[in-house]
């Protein structure tokens, strides 16, 4: 008999230090890639490895979230396939989410009702082509009772991961360090450590008991990575699955691995970065292994002469739908439908996100400019960094980012 899965899809990041686009959406409903929400990454990995039903976990300001998910994601529902949206439960009285792992304790009742063998767990905001069936089948072979997808990271970024080490036999992980700031390399690689990639795949009985048994505990902070991989690794219960190892159909050597999480403003924008290399290491177009997404029926993306007979150009850039370029000059950018830019205007090494309006002879460089902002004609943004840190939000690396709704200064 065939074996029965059931995906959990934690969504409810709140994604601080992606301020301001987090501003008003959860960190999953973040645009990404011109057409894509962060979330359509993982939602396509898991319905392109057959797992169709899925439950999103989410919580913090989850609206333009749920909007998208119920938009995109409604699937038949013939074979009992589903893509929902569970917000936050209450279900102990009065308390929104501690953490990851409450967020699913208070869920346990969508378990029962569908009563699988085994369950996935896998975050909402990495940018990354994975086949799961590939990992559960490892999970099912080894008879753990969690695997833990782990890839290979610069110990440097430790802080930002749950740390894994592994055994003798490179499977069953001996510590798990959720976060750690001081920690060893690999033997092989000393400035490597192995991350887990917030990715997981229980038997069902061992989850639903390690979070029953984490809610009891007060000094717990209820958190996938802090708390129940941890509970489950001191079992010796826990398996890592290596990430190299996965190999999606359509892939390439260059792009196989390719593994982001965008969790900063600096992160986001490289990933967007490698989308318009002219060879890839993401490559969208590989159409063995769709990204799946929905936006509206825009017409195609225009380029014409503007005044004195100026070409609209775009290079090495991607542009969406309903976009016109009007005299003037798009390079190493990544452009949402429906955006406009006036003659004289030259956008550069940005990411425009849908409606942005560019005025004529602005200037835009090296920036995130968020949905709909007006850019008035003339203004200089990503030019003069200490004038636009003044006014804007400008990342570590001289990233200058719009939000949503902000106001530019003639
Ligand atoms: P983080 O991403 O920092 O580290 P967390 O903030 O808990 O951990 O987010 C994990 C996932 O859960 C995200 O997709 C987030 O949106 C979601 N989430 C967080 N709180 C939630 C809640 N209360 N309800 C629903 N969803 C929630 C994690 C692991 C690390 C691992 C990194 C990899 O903890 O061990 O290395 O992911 O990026």
């Amino acid at each position: 008999m065939a074996v029965k899965v059931l995906a959990i899809v934690l969504a409810g990041g709140e994604g601080k230090r992606l301020m301001p686009l987090t501003a008003d959406r959860a960190k999953p409903g973040v645009p990404f890639g011109g057409i894509y929400r962060m979330i359509d990454f993982v939602l396509s990995n898991l319905a392109n490895g057959g797992f169709l039903k899925i439950v999103v976990l989410t919580q913090y300001k989850s609206h333009s979230l749920d909007r998208h998910i119920t938009k995109t994601w409604r699937m038949s529902t013939l074979l009992g396939n589903y893509v929902t949206p569970v917000p936050a439960q209450q279900r102990l009285g009065p308390r929104w989410f501690a953490g990851s792992a409450d967020a699913i304790y208070q869920s346990l009742n969508l378990i029962n009702d569908e009563n699988p063998d085994y369950v996935i767990v896998f975050g909402a905001d990495h940018i990354y082509r994975m086949d799961p069936k590939q990992m559960v089948d490892d999970h099912i072979a080894s008879g753990a009772a969690v695997t833990v997808a782990g890839i290979r990271q610069p110990k440097s970024m430790s802080d930002q991961f749950g740390v894994i080490d592994v055994g003798e036999d490179g499977r069953k992980i001996r510590a798990f360090r959720e976060k750690p700031v001081d920690v060893d390399g690999l033997p092989d690689a000393p400035d490597e450590i192995y991350a887990s990639m917030g990715n997981y795949v229980f038997t069902t009985r061992a989850l639903c008991e390690a979070v029953t048994a984490d809610a009891q505990d007060p000094d717990s902070k209820h958190d996938m990575g802090g708390n129940i991989i941890p509970m489950l690794v001191e079992k010796g219960e826990a398996n890592v699955y290596d990430f190299r190892d996965n190999d999606v159909p359509g892939s390439t050597e260059r792009d196989r691995g390719y593994w982001r999480d965008v969790g900063t403003l600096d992160s986001f924008y490289d990933a967007h970065m490698d989308l318009i290399a002219t060879l890839p290491v993401f490559n969208l177009y590989n159409m063995d292994w769709p990204i799946f997404t929905n936006y509206g029926s825009w017409p195609p993306a225009k380029f014409v002469h503007g005044y004195d007979d100026r070409q609209g150009r775009a290079v090495d850039s991607m542009i969406s739908p309903g976009v016109v370029v009007s005299g003037s000059l798009v390079e190493r950018s990544v452009v949402s439908p429906n955006v406009r830019v006036n003659s004289w205007a030259h956008v550069e090494g940005s990411v425009l996100m849908e409606g942005v309006q560019v005025g004529r002879r602005a200037v835009i460089r090296n920036a995130i400019i968020d949905k709909n902002v007006l850019i008035p004609e003339d203004a200089k943004i990503g030019v003069d960094l200490d004038r636009d840190r003044k006014r804007y939000t400008v990342s570590d690396s001289g990233i200058v980012v719009i939000g949503k709704g902000q106001r530019i200064e003639p």
